[in-house]
């Protein structure tokens, strides 16, 4: 009678560590969220030899993401300081930074092709 007792505490110590754990995680998560919400991820479609949207309005730190569905390669370069440059980016690939300062940028690989980041609170 005694284990089975001793057995049954056992299991509701148990019980209430799991549902602290659960706790505990969801509040982690919870969190998280927080911190990814403060910062907005924008797209970038790169498709017909253009950066669509040409121009983009962002805040301080969001993060753009530029992504070529055209056939041929592009490479995404400012031309204000550097900062901002991606690998040649075939079909399919994508390159994301966060942002900080305002700045226009083109294709290295067709100049005529031209964007601009503009930071709406810098
Ligand atoms: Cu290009």
């Amino acid at each position: 009678m005694k284990t089975s007792k001793n057995n049954y505490s056992f299991n509701f110590r148990n019980y209430l560590l799991i549902l602290l754990l659960l706790l505990i995680s969801c509040s982690t998560l919870k969190e998280k969220e927080t911190v990814n919400s403060k910062h907005k991820v924008h797209i970038v479609k790169i498709s017909g030899f253009r950066f669509n949207p040409a121009t983009l309005r962002i805040k301080k730190g969001d993060v753009v993401e530029w992504i070529n569905v055209d056939i041929k390669p592009h490479q995404i370069v400012d031309l204000a300081d550097r900062e901002l440059q991606s690998d040649i980016l075939r079909s399919g690939d994508w390159f994301s930074k966060s942002i900080n300062f305002s700045k226009p940028y083109i294709c290295s690989l067709h100049s005529y092709m031209q964007g601009k980041i503009v930071v709406i609170n810098p």
